[in-house]
């Protein structure tokens, strides 16, 4: 499936955000999760989001709008140690301003490598973006990574830690599992009517 998909702008600090006019889609997760490759995989257009083997490869916001419709949103990767001091001291208000402030924000993709599971980081996510009433659909990425017996133990995993209503997705940009229901899930959120 190719979806009509282009670069917008990028951001590296808050005042670079642009004037937003589309609902965002966040896509959120773990440096090295595949947050650029999910982009990529949704719309199948292989180089429209740097992606890298090398953890931290996304450091500015990046903005993609999708068939004139709306705008997925790439944001850098929490968590990687590696990182100097200074680059994280830049990201994480550059993250944390943007899911706290963005007020186009429609919705987070919230990214979870399906072989490490839920973390602390993700375990401080969900209540905050449920008190902040920010419908999140999360994804196990790398699913091809696992037997399907294991996938499908991970989903029930990932849910019962997050305390979710519905099963966490199993996606993965080799096989395109799970690409059909992430669409499902973002045009549900994109297409509701804005409280
Ligand atoms: N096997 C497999 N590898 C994947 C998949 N998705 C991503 N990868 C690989 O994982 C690595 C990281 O992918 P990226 O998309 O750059 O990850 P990211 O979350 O954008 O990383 P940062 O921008 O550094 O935060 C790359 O080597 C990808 O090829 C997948 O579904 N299956
Ligand atoms: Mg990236």
């Amino acid at each position: 499936m190719k979806v009509p998909a282009v670069f917008v702008t990028s951001a590296a600090q808050p005042s670079d955000f642009p004037f937003g006019t589309l609902p965002e889609l966040a896509v959120v997760g773990r440096s090295n999760v595949g947050k650029s490759t999910l982009i990529n995989t949704l719309v199948g257009h292989d180089g429209l989001a740097r992606t890298s083997r090398t953890p931290g490869r996304t450091r500015l916001v990046n903005w993609f709008e999708i068939n004139k419709k709306f705008h997925l949103v790439d944001l850098p990767g929490y968590g990687y140690a590696a990182v100097n001091r200074d680059l994280k001291e830049s990201w994480r208000p550059l993250i944390e301003t943007y899911l706290a402030k963005r007020d186009v924000l429609a919705g987070v993709l919230l990214l979870i490598d399906i072989r490490r599971g839920v973390q602390e980081e993700e375990l401080d996510f969900i209540p905050w973006l449920a008190a902040k009433k920010i419908p999140v659909i999360v994804a196990l990425t790398k699913a091809d990574k696992l037997p399907k017996n294991k996938r499908t133990l991970e989903v029930m995993k990932a849910k019962k830690d997050l305390g979710l209503k519905r099963d966490p997705i199993a996606v993965s940009a080799q096989t395109a599992e799970g690409i059909e229901a992430m669409w499902r899930g973002m045009l549900k959120i994109v297409e509701a009517p804005k409280q």
